[in-house]
């Protein structure tokens, strides 16, 4: 019987492992660190043999196949010894959708709005009547999906990482949104490697695939320009000018986009989207091109697309009190998912940001602070890089240490007319514990203390 070692007991690993043992493999799943109860339970309901706290290597090296979980690094130890003794080491993506017969797959990645399309094409696809699944880096494991439940169509939101470990892998529809830096210490420093990685959303993919992709971004179109063979329907999405293909597109202007596919259509007025801003305006051609290229109704994605509301953390409306408007943009953890929150933005800002510096950049966001933002508020244990970096760009920088003492401040400066933006162009972890705890603590500051 062939062996399979699935490494890390998290959401993709206990997902991996019940998949394979439902395929009747010899399955060992080993955690270095400590697999939760929910996950344990399960593992032990289908009889997986597990471990944690240890990678037993004896045994993992006698696999056949490794999969690996996306946040497991190539430089820790166990994956350096499969490696140097050739073991094919591959995805959760990548060993599920060999097992999940006629079902086809849109396949999203970008280093932003990703979370956004995703859910947006996977409400259009379940407005629709589509017996369809979410997975991939958000929500439930598509593995485990796969294990347990018949669907016609997945929806799957793609990480680099994820990418990384996929070979044959086919997206039926694959759409890419931007890539801008992120992730580069998995990456050896060199964004090359990083665009590569996400570059392979569209590898496999034949005459009859589709491949949206945004054609306003310059370094997806030196990627295009290398590659003179792409064989599958090619859909490009842009704002800046038109860009014409012969199997559809789309194109936005004066507020207002038309995406084509073959002869269907879908025409939408971005003002009377619930999702604002020109980055949401990408969001929306890429997922009206996805689903129009998944055969679904113009008319039924037009509905969809007007009802969709921000998802959680991502430029969400918390409240209004005073003439104050208060927005969570807890998620926008790099300096180009601040600069589309700034573009969106029509009133004078109070703009919350900060925390632990990813090596930011931050001159592209300037023009923008200096237009719009009245004051900036740092929140973050060392803010001596952000106060540098927009001293004389800003009118005001306050400099605090914690969310009640930024939130405090943000309330003292904020007049009638004013939004108050969280939107931190940095990672989480100096202060909170994830992204979405700085956003929960945020919101629940604005209820408690201002809209009461
Ligand atoms: N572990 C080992 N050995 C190691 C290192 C870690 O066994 O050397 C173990 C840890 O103890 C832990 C497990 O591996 O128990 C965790 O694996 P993981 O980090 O891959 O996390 P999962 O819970 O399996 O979730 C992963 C993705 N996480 C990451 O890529 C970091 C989830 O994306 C994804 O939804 C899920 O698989 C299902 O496919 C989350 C994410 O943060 C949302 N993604 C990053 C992002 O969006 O920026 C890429
Ligand atoms: P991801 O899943 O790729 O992180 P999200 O949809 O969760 O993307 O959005 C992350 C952050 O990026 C949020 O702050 C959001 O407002 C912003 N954002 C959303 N869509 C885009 C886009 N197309 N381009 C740039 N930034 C975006």
């Amino acid at each position: 019987m062939k062996k399979v070692v699935v490494l890390g007991g998290g959401i993709s690993g206990y997902g991996s492992a019940v998949l394979a043992k439902k395929r009747g493999y010899d399955v060992f799943l080993s955690d270095a660190g400590r697999v939760a109860e929910r996950y344990a339970t399960i593992l032990d309901e289908w009889g997986v043999e597990w471990e944690q706290g240890n990678h037993s290597m004896e045994r993992i090296l006698a696999a056949d196949v490794v999969v690996k979980s996306p946040g497991i690094p190539e430089k820790a130890e166990a994956v350096k010894a499969l490696r140097a003794k050739g073991t094919p080491i591959i995805s959760e993506m990548e060993f599920a959708a060999k097992y999940m017969g006629k079902a086809r797959t849109i396949c999203i990645t970008g280093s932003n709005g990703k979370t956004t399309t995703t859910s947006l094409i996977y409400k259009i696809m379940c407005d629709a009547g589509v017996n369809v699944a979410l997975g991939g880096n958000i929500g439930e494991s598509f593995a485990y999906q796969v294990a347990t439940a018949e669907y016609d169509w997945y929806v799957l939101e793609l990480s680099s990482f994820q990418l990384d470990g996929m070979y044959d892998f086919r997206a039926d529809v694959a759409v890419l949104m931007n890539i801008t830096p992120d992730h580069l210490d998995r990456y050896d420093y060199c964004f090359q490697n990083y665009v590569d990685s996400k570059m392979r959303i569209t590898q496999n993919q034949h005459s009859r695939s589709a491949f949206i992709y945004s054609a306003d971004d310059e370094v997806i179109a030196a990627e295009l320009e290398k590659r003179t063979e792409m064989r599958q329907r090619l859909l490009p999405f842009a704002a800046n000018a038109a860009v014409a293909s012969g199997a559809g597109d789309a194109f936005l202007t004066g507020g207002e986009f038309t995406a084509r596919v073959g002869k269907r259509s879908v025409t939408i007025d971005t003002a009377k989207m619930k999702i604002k801003g020109l980055h949401n305006a990408y969001n929306a051609m890429a997922a009206a091109l996805a689903t129009l290229a998944a055969g679904v109704e113009p008319e039924q994605i037009e509905r969809s697309i007007y009802e969709f509301s921000p998802v959680e953390h991502r430029l969400e409306p918390a409240g209004e009190k005073d003439g104050v408007e208060w927005i969570n943009d807890s998620k926008a953890t790099n300096v180009d998912s601040v600069w589309y929150a700034l573009e969106s933005m029509t009133r004078p800002v109070v703009w919350i940001a900060g925390g632990t510096d990813k090596g930011n950049d931050y001159t592209p966001l300037k023009a923008f602070a200096r237009e719009k933002v009245k004051a900036l508020v740092c929140m973050g244990l060392d803010n001596e890089k952000l106060q540098r970096e927009f001293e004389g760009v800003v009118p005001k920088i306050v400099s605090t240490s914690s969310l009640d003492e930024a939130m405090c401040a943000a309330r003292d400066i904020a007049v009638e007319g004013d939004t108050v933006l969280l939107s931190p162009a940095c990672a989480s972890f100096d202060l909170f514990k994830n992204y979405e705890q700085r956003g929960e603590l945020f919101k629940q500051w604005v209820k408690e203390k201002v809209l009461r």
